[in-house]
């Protein structure tokens, strides 16, 4: 233990000045901070969100589903930027309580559905299309088991590790080396099934596939947190293969870059309103880089 151990007072005050990459954003009270709507587009689907991991699931599986042809699937994505606290205006309030992305509203049924969290939204939309969830009882548990592994394992490596080897304003060894070794542990469980399996619900590719692969995929890629080395992510051989299968599918390719607001430009579409958005605004941004 070092000196600077933390004696926690009787009762919890929030500092608002404690640092940290959210501390601009991170509040003790749910609700909205000011009146806003949310813009509505031509599409049934209207998604509300940013190309984070938990984001990019919703986007994938849109282009996923238009891939196959579905043209019901059409949708509009519109950008909410967390980092200004978009997600606590009151529309967005309206379409997901929690004032977390994704959100997304289904207006093919009046009044409009409201879906929220990542999972929700995949398994609302496999549902709905008949896609991606297999439908014999063995797979689609198979499916289930691995898409509830991920909304439960995933805070430990964001909220958990990501959080205090990368965006915490000092670095501790302790809860560095609890999430790191909790990290590890989740891959060499990943690792493992993947030796065993093509996909995670077996030989066909599903919704489990699309809510992993932006966690763990990114993370082994190197992608996330800047964390390949530390973790020694190459050791895990059959993640790696998996995710090199499922990265180069065209439609991942394109759900990863809607509503991204960072890295290399021509990977970044802010908002998607038409599959050419791809082909021309995309571009735009290659060129305003040059
Ligand atoms: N369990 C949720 C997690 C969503 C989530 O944590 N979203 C983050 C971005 S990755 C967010 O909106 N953060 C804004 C905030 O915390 O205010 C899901 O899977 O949809």
């Amino acid at each position: 233990m070092t000196d600077d151990t933390y004696t926690p007072p009787r009762v919890w005050k929030w500092d608002a000045e404690s640092g940290g990459a959210f501390s601009q954003i991170n509040r003790p009270i749910a609700g909205p901070t000011h009146e806003k709507e949310l813009p509505v587009g031509e599409h049934p689907f209207q998604v509300y969100s940013l190309a984070t991991p938990n984001g990019v699931k919703a986007t994938i599986m849109f282009e996923e589903l238009l891939a196959k042809g579905i043209k019901e699937a059409e949708y509009d994505a519109w950008l909410i930027r967390i980092t200004e606290g978009e997600q606590f205006g009151s529309g967005f309030v309206n379409a997901n309580p929690n004032s977390k992305i994704p959100a997304m509203m289904d207006h093919t049924h009046t009044p409009a559905v409201r879906v929220f969290e990542s999972g929700s939204i995949l398994l609302y939309l496999a549902e709905k299309f008949g896609e991606f969830l297999p439908t014999d009882i063995v797979a689609r548990t198979e499916t289930m088991n691995w898409l509830f592994w991920q909304m439960g394992s995933a805070p430990f490596l964001g909220g958990g590790f990501g959080h205090f080897y990368a965006y915490a304003p000092e670095k501790f060894e302790y809860p560095i080396d609890r999430y790191a070794m909790e990290v590890k542990r989740q891959l060499d469980v990943l690792d493992r099934h993947l030796a065993e399996s093509e996909y995670f619900a077996g030989d066909e590719y599903s919704i489990a596939d699309m809510a992993i692969m932006p966690w763990y995929g990114s993370l082994v890629m190197g992608m996330i947190y800047d964390a390949a080395e530390f973790l020694q992510v190459q050791e895990y051989k059959n993640v790696q293969r998996w995710t090199a299968q499922i990265y180069t599918r065209p439609a991942v390719q394109r759900g990863v870059k809607v509503n991204r607001t960072f890295g290399a430009p021509e990977n970044q579409l802010r908002e998607r309103h038409d599959a050419t958005d791809f082909d021309t605004k995309t571009q735009d941004k290659l060129e305003a880089a040059k």
